[in-house]
């Protein structure tokens, strides 16, 4: 029994054959080991002693030998998983895809930095917003025919989605302290009009607003802080015009233009011809604007712009339809990561 049961133990090979078969055929119930030591009562007395020691020793030396195989098998077992689970570090690995900011937020934080690096502050303002702060006090009064161009949201008759970033400069001259020093500050944030969506009009988009205010600021400030803006943003090739134009609260009102993306400046169709891009509305601080605030007008004058940094980004990229900053295509926006 011991020979054949250390025989059939060495030359098992899996830890569950040995627990269910071989365990149990040699030291089960049943098994010949528990057979021999129960029919010790049968033999003469003076044999029981020596079958009885024998048959413990022959248990101890098969379970030790089915514990000693089953600990070899199961390191075997381990050693060849370990081996199969091996990681080849040199496998080249799965790119994890992240997030970016959006093109258009990119173009604000550029230019949000410039103006920050020149010491303006820069504020956000209520998207809903008081007829008084968005018309009124930008020397838009109830009946005045330039409201028609700016198609508004209204909510009630005296609350609106602001159509321009413009009320923030109303909300700023009202609470600025002159004595503390000038005004300067820029104000990016999310506008809306009742315009049909089309490729270069949005019912919501983005403005940027700017404003210095101070004793003897002029037009030539307005020029210089224009160029300085353009040749930050895109380099020096850039120029900046200025043309004639009305806003009801600047006076004189301008609107700059760029040197054309396309052409830099040679004419072709993506400026009609004429080599510059409108980008933006400016002008100085029309008088009313400022008094209507509780400013002196006599002694403080400023100049404010509005850029567009939706219509920027699309003569920047060559983006042809403004929709597409705002349908959130992945395969679209992570071509500006
Ligand atoms: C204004 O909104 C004035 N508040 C700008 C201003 C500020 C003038 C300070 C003077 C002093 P305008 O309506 O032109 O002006 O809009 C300014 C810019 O917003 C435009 O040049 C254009 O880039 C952008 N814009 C206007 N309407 C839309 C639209 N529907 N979709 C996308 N961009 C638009």
């Amino acid at each position: 029994i011991r020979d054949e049961g250390l025989k059939n133990i060495q030359s098992a090979v899996d830890v569950k054959s040995i627990r269910e078969n071989i365990k149990v055929k040699l030291l089960g119930k049943k098994g010949p080991i528990t057979k021999a030591l129960r029919g010790i009562k049968d033999l003469p007395v003076e044999e029981r002693p020596k079958v009885g020691s024998y048959a413990n020793k022959v248990r101890d030396e098969l379970q030790t030998a089915l514990d000693a195989k089953i600990d070899e098998l199961e390191a075997a077992k381990l050693n060849q998983q370990l081996a199969a689970e091996t990681i080849d570090v040199t496998l080249p690995g799965t790119p994890v895809s992240s997030g970016h900011p959006h093109v258009i937020q990119s173009i604000v934080d550029q230019i949000t930095d410039l103006f920050l690096g020149m010491g303006y502050e820069v504020l956000s303002g209520p998207e809903v917003e008081e007829d008084k702060y968005n018309f009124e006090m930008m020397n838009l009064p109830k009946d005045h025919p330039a409201r028609d161009m700016q198609d508004t949201f209204y909510i009630t008759d005296e609350i609106l989605m602001r159509t321009q970033t413009s009320p923030m400069q109303a909300r700023t001259l009202e609470k600025h302290d002159f004595a503390k020093g000038p005004l300067k500050m820029i104000s990016p944030g999310v506008v809306y009009r009742r315009d049909t969506d089309d490729p270069t009009h949005s019912h919501q988009f983005h403005q940027i607003e700017g404003m210095v205010v101070d004793e003897n600021i002029t037009m030539a400030d307005l020029k210089g802080t224009l160029e300085l803006l353009t040749h930050q943003l895109f380099g020096d090739k850039f120029n900046v015009r200025l043309r004639p134009s009305y806003f009801p609260f600047t006076e004189p009102s301008v609107e700059a233009d760029i040197t054309c993306f396309n052409c830099m400046g040679k004419g072709c169709n993506v400026c009609k011809g004429s080599g510059w891009i409108e980008v933006l509305g400016a002008g100085m601080v029309h008088p009313n604007v400022l008094q209507n605030a509780g400013v002196d007008a006599e002694k403080y004058t400023g100049f404010a712009f509005g850029l567009g940094p939706d219509r920027l980004a699309m003569l920047k990229y060559g983006v042809n339809d403004i929709r597409d900053f705002y349908l959130n295509d992945v395969r679209f926006l992570s071509q500006f990561n």
